[in-house]
């Protein structure tokens, strides 16, 4: 009982910042996302009688501690739905690099939900693998589906309706994005305790909140048309709300770098001179930025003279699962 996934990272233009149940991963807004080619992780999961424990290897390595009991918990759901009990051999690699400040937990639980389901003999529709895969990281389910995907937030207890649909696939629309990889990157706070600490004490948070249903109506309408510009700043500001959630926090934080601000002064200075750019920025210090195919060149050329910028990590739109 063995199967093999292959599931790419995505970037949300519209973020998932906060939970409404903790245990099984439900939001406190809808988000959307850009599935990218770039990043990926590919897995094996291998149920067997003869194991008598989970295993985790990724990239080569025997994984334990608080990583493995993520995975071998996930384990556990895809046990209870197939009502089976046997353990399991998970392989993973990933080519997510961490510095680039992708989560890889998304490409990683959604490549993992997608093996574990097919190996122990599940026929999941997507819908049903994108509310599962929920469960181990919020932002992976929306790593399902290529291209861009909504994850609706539902409004079940349960959470049997919240679960990542498509909105456009990959061909759709060639949007780019450059990951500016700072060179000091320690993450001090996870995405997990920041957003649950903004939800507790935030004043700002209802506001972000109110914000969500026009930024995605907005945000959809754009994309639909492959309106740069509209999808641009909507995103942008999008992420400047979700950050600025963290300054009205108990403790305040910031994700945010000096280099943080100077990429983003960078970005608003190519628009001044003509050149469309939009920049969104996740749980950490590093900054996507988004950008046409004919404007690839001096947006990369622009972003690596950046001094505190290490290195520069081009993507294209990506596809959803694969099994191979
Ligand atoms: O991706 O606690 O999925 O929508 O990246 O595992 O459910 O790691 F900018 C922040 C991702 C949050 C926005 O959170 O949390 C987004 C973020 P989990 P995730």
């Amino acid at each position: 009982m063995k199967a093999t996934a292959k599931a790419h990272t995505n970037i949300a233009l519209i973020k998932y910042w906060g939970k409404r149940n903790e245990s099984i991963i439900l939001p406190t807004n809808s988000s959307l996302s850009l599935t990218l080619d770039g990043f990926y992780t590919t897995t094996s999961v291998h149920f067997s009688e003869e194991y008598t424990q989970d295993k985790f290897i990724l990239n080569e390595r025997v994984v334990e501690g608080e990583q493995y009991r993520r995975v071998s918990g996930f384990l556990d759901l895809i046990r209870q739905q197939a009502g089976k009990s046997l353990y399991a051999a998970v392989d993973s690699i990933n080519e997510v690099p961490t510095a680039a400040g992708f989560a890889s937990s998304a490409s990683g639980f959604a490549a993992l939900a997608a093996a574990g389901t097919k190996a122990i003999g599940l026929n999941m529709s997507d819908r049903e693998l994108s509310a599962l895969t929920r469960q181990g990281s919020g932002s992976a389910c929306r790593s399902i589906y290529g291209g861009f995907a909504e994850w609706e937030m539902g409004a079940e207890e349960g959470g049997s309706d919240s679960y990542a649909v498509p909105i456009a696939p990959a061909e759709h629309w060639d949007l780019r994005v450059a990951a500016v990889v700072l060179s000091s990157t320690a993450k001090k706070v996870s995405s997990r305790a920041g957003m649950k600490r903004t939800v507790e004490t935030s004043p700002f948070y209802q506001g972000w909140l109110n914000s969500i249903p026009t930024d995605m109506s907005q945000i959809k309408e754009g994309i639909k048309e492959r309106d740069f510009q509209k999808v641009g700043e909507v995103a942008e500001a999008n992420c400047l709300k979700m950050h600025a959630t963290t300054l009205g926090a108990n403790p305040p934080f910031t994700y945010w770098h000096d280099t943080t601000m100077t990429v983003m002064q960078t970005v608003r200075d190519l628009r001044e001179k003509g050149i469309p750019a939009y920049f969104t920025i996740d749980a950490g210090p590093n900054v996507k930025v988004l950008y046409l195919p004919e404007n690839e060149k001096v947006i990369e050329k622009t972003l690596r003279n950046i001094p505190g910028v290490a290195d520069i990590r081009l993507s294209r739109p990506g596809q959803g699962v694969t099994y191979l």
